[in-house]
């Protein structure tokens, strides 16, 4: 067992440390009051090679993968949960997903322009009543000639009103092949396509909607995979995009920590810094604690996935179950050490609070990691499959 980070890995960390603070820190809380969605920042971090890192060179990428994967996206968390949202939609969850399922036409016409930033990605997977449960999804695909055409409608969509790509998950059952979902990479321009923005508690600089789809064609040769196998993609590619959003949480609990500790020494009462009483000392140690579990949970998982283990659902759903109770935890905590200031709109805290618990709700709710888990701790069904 090893716990040493290799060069390349802290050298990573170190340029997404600065890069972070340098070019996303200075805006990240005036954006977010705004829903400023900065274009510019994510052009830059795919200049930065940040979205190529689970990719070969061939596609644009650097290799690096998944734990560097984590490591960027926790970096860019600590500065803005929001921002860290475009490792998914621009890597793991478009890029590399195509990369993997895709075939050498599409992986060179869509992995590189995803992994740059030039185009925008987005995957829509949940419908109005298909959120927890996937496969009840109604959007069909019925094959017409060359082509499919698509219908129904998409909801909290991450960056569904950006985007220039989607990987659309819809049902083709009347493809009488037994199997309910395919997968299709959708240009979002297609005509019938239309898109609506959705208005959240918090995450104001990561756009969010629905998608609403109306005849839309999309050509044969945009399959992703076979017809039928969107089941197996989607379920493929959801703990590849799970620790992605771990890893997020766990940079916005160590965002959540620095305030309160940084509070915690400047903020006087009863004559001594807050940071002497030891209610307040008990929290911060708990806290810290659990941001250290968490983060060897998410780094376990990557560096699984490096190892060659990708289908890690239940040390995926470990790690991102964890995680992201921790960040509510953390943001609870970072709230009651400011007090009222943590509740004004003007402290950082306040953001961070919005922010957090929309991990124990995306990419599986913290019930559904709790099934995944419980069910295959109790032999009801075995989560790597
Ligand atoms: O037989 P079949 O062809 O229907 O296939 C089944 C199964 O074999 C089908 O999927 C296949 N499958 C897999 N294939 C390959 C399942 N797991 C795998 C796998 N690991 N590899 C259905 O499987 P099932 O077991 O019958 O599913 P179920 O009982 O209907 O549902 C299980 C469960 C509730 C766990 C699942 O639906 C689930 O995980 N739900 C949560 C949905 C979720 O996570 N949504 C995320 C939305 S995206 C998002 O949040 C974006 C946020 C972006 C960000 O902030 O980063």
């Amino acid at each position: 067992m090893n716990f040493e980070f290799s060069e390349e890995h802290l050298a990573i960390q170190e340029t997404v440390r600065q890069f972070a603070q340098k070019e996303i820190a200075p805006t990240a809380h005036e954006y977010d009051e705004q829903g400023v969605f900065p274009r510019d920042i994510i052009n830059k971090m795919g200049e930065m090679g940040f979205f190529g890192c689970l990719l070969p060179e061939e596609y644009g990428g650097t290799d690096y993968g998944f734990l560097n994967m984590v490591l960027i996206t926790e970096e860019i968390s600590k500065v803005s949960s929001s921002l860290r949202g475009a490792m998914n939609m621009q890597c793991t969850g478009t890029a590399y997903n195509i990369f993997k399922n895709g075939n050498p036409e599409q992986k060179k016409k869509y992995s590189p322009p995803l992994v740059s930033a030039q185009k925008l990605g987005c995957f829509a997977i949940t419908e109005p009543n298909a959120g927890s449960d996937v496969m009840a999804m109604k959007t069909r695909a019925i094959r017409e000639d060359g082509s499919y055409i698509l219908n129904g409608s998409k909801t909290w969509i991450s960056f569904a009103t950006v985007a220039d790509i989607a990987i659309l998950y819809a049902n083709t059952a009347e493809e009488g092949d037994g199997k309910r979902l395919s997968a299709f990479i959708v240009e979002m321009d297609s005509p019938g396509i239309t898109t609506s923005p959705i208005h959240k508690l918090g995450s104001h600089s990561f756009p969010t909607g629905e998608i609403t789809l109306e005849d839309v064609k999309v050509p044969k040769e945009n399959l992703l995979g076979n017809p039928g196998e969107g089941a197996r993609i989607l379920f493929g590619s959801l703990p590849d995009t799970r620790i992605g959003c771990a890893a997020g949480a766990i940079g916005l609990a160590h965002a959540c920590i620095d305030e309160a500790v940084k509070y915690c020494n400047e903020r006087t009462q009863f004559g001594q810094p807050i940071a002497n009483f030891q209610m307040n000392q008990h929290v911060i140690a708990d806290v810290a604690t659990a941001i250290e579990a968490a983060r060897l949970l998410v780094y376990r998982a990557a560096w699984q996935k490096d190892q060659g283990v990708k289908n890690n659902v239940l040390e995926t759903s470990y790690a991102k179950m964890f995680a992201a109770d921790v960040a509510v935890q953390s943001a609870d905590v970072a709230m009651d050490i400011h007090g009222a200031y943590g509740y004004s709109a003007e402290y950082p805290v306040s953001r961070y609070y919005r922010d957090a618990k929309l991990y124990q709700i995306v990419e599986g709710t913290k019930n559904i990691h709790r099934i995944i888990i419980g069910q295959d701790r109790l032999g009801i069904r075995k989560a790597n499959r």
